[in-house]
């Protein structure tokens, strides 16, 4: 029998192969990929999500956790497809120009894949421009991260390319990493800043009205 609680509690420990045989035993069992992704991947990612805000979970741990969200997405993912599951909306996501940080921007990636959102991930050093063309290939949401307070400028120069590109209004932008605040965020005009990868989760749940 299918058991969804215990592939939301083989994420939360990170035990990918685990994973990977509960998700293959559900579908096989005819649970349909929906109720896979949400009640056991989202549902596990959902508690480390929040054990990572209450510092009861560290970087190391949220790494192995996503590793086992992804390999388990490996099998639900062409499932997902067949079956005409959308996304609940188009993440695109990168590291601005100039700053080569990523493992803060794969962490915040992989947490909003597990939310269930398609991920357009660009990489790092991601010029103004690429992220304008990910507003044009449809991206509702596009994730900026700076680690430098040198690059944190190249956040302000992609929205003002946005604006220039006349697609500013047709995405929301959201900035992090570490030296990015709030009044950074009011600054340069973004539409929300998050402090961590759980937080971008519910920021852009809250700016999709979702
Ligand atoms: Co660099 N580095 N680094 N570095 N590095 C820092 C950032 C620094 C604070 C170290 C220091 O001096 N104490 C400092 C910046 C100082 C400043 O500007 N204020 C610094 C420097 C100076 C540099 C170089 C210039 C060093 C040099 O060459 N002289 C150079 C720059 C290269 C470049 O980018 N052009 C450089 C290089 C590197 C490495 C390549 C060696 C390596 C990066 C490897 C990699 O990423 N693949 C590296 C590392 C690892 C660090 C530290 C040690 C760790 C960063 C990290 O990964 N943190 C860092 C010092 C430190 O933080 N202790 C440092 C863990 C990660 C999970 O946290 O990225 O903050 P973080 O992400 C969080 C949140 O910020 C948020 O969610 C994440 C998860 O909770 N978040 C977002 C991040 N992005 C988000 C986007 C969102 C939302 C939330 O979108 C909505």
């Amino acid at each position: 029998m299918a058991d969804l609680e215990s592939l939301a509690q083989a994420i939360i420990n990170g035990k990918a192969p685990v994973a990977k045989e509960l998700t293959e035993q559900a579908l096989n069992e005819g649970v349909g990929p929906g109720d896979v992704l949400n009640n056991g991947l989202v549902a596990g990612m959902n508690v480390v999500g929040a054990k990572f805000k209450n510092n009861e979970f560290y970087v190391p741990e949220v790494l192995i956790a996503a590793r086992a969200m992804k390999s388990a997405m490996e099998i639900l993912r062409p499932k997902l497809a067949a079956g005409g599951i959308e996304p609940k909306g188009k993440v695109a996501i990168g590291t601005v120009r100039g700053d080569l940080h990523d493992i803060g921007k794969n962490l915040v990636a992989m947490m909003l894949e597990g939310a269930g959102f398609e991920i357009a991930d660009l990489g790092v050093d991601v010029k103004p421009e690429q992220f304008v063309e990910a507003v044009n290939d449809g991206a509702n949401a596009v994730c900026l991260s700076a680690l430098l307070t040198t690059t944190m400028p190249a956040m302000k120069e992609t929205i003002d390319a946005m604006s220039a590109a006349g697609v500013r209004n047709k995405t929301n932008v959201l900035i992090g990493g570490a030296p990015v605040t709030q009044n950074y965020c009011d600054e340069i005009g973004a539409d929300g800043y998050a402090p961590d990868a759980a937080s971008a989760v519910d920021k852009t749940k809250e700016l999709l009205h979702l």
